[in-house]
């Protein structure tokens, strides 16, 4: 099934520019039934969360007394918090497609840790995402993994969807290209042609958004009146692992795909 999945021209996309939208693979109906999920969960809140509080980003709420306190913004550990979601991390067309771009017949593994989320961007209370690379928030032997993020509804500029530097993924940076959080700095000289090739990604309910751990990206904060809801899942081949100890190797993974395809 490997290399059909995805045309060559899309992989060859995809490696040269470090993502790729997949339209339409989730239909209307999968997206609302995951919407009135997701706003159960949100109702409530059993943990693990992640707060606006907690990022501190800004225009996140400053302390537990503001206004916007308890404004979620990751619900944590999705695909164990019903089988809905993990049927659809474990869709087989999604995982195919990612093992096509890893280029492997090994299994597919989805991790359980940090990204494996319901992402809520809500519409009075959230925060900008600077400039940045997922693998950040990793610790893995290799760099190489794919998240992919599932549009439950329109996103776009206003309500904080994401923008993307194409082709950052290969590109090498000096560490003084980044803050002391590992944000891409905008005031750096170096950096700032590089950020003029910004791209504003817009995506359709059901569309898939596959992006490389080391593509730069941030998003603003949700200037819509509608909290914005997407579902986040990372991967990575068999043959890569989470350095031991490290928060990426807290829970075990879940092998998606069976390899050998
Ligand atoms: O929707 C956003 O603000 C972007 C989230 C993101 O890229 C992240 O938290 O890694």
């Amino acid at each position: 099934m490997t290399g059909k999945i995805i045309s060559s021209e899309k992989r060859v996309f995809f490696e040269k520019q470090g993502y790729l939208i997949m339209p339409s693979m989730f239909d209307a109906g999968v997206c609302r039934m995951l919407r009135a999920f997701a706003i159960e969960e949100l109702e409530k809140m059993v943990p693990p969360l992640e707060y606006e509080l907690d990022v501190k980003y800004p225009g996140a709420p400053n302390d537990r007394r503001s206004l916007g306190a308890k404004t979620v913004r990751r619900i944590l550990q999705a695909t164990s918090r019903d089988p809905k979601i993990l049927a659809v991390a474990s869709d087989p067309l999604l995982c195919a497609s990612i093992s096509s771009l890893f280029k492997s017949k090994n299994g597919l593994m989805l991790s359980q840790n940090h990204h494996n989320c319901i992402m809520t961007k809500d519409a009075r209370y959230s925060s900008d995402t600077l400039w940045h690379q997922d693998i950040r928030y990793w610790s893995f032997s290799d760099d190489n993994l794919i998240s992919a993020w599932i549009a439950l509804g329109p996103e776009f500029e206003k309500n904080g969807g994401l923008k993307v530097l194409p082709g950052s993924h290969l590109r090498e940076f000096s560490s003084s290209a980044f803050d002391p959080d590992l944000f891409f700095r905008t005031d750096f000289d170096g950096n700032k042609e590089f950020l003029r090739g910004e791209l504003q990604i817009t995506l359709n309910p059901g569309d898939v958004f596959l992006f490389h751990s080391k593509l730069l990206h941030s998003a603003n904060r949700n200037r819509s009146d509608e909290t914005k809801l997407s579902l986040v899942f990372t991967y990575y081949d068999e043959s890569n692992s989470p350095n031991k100890g490290s928060r990426s190797d807290k829970l075990p993974p879940i092998r998606v795909c069976s390899g050998g395809i």
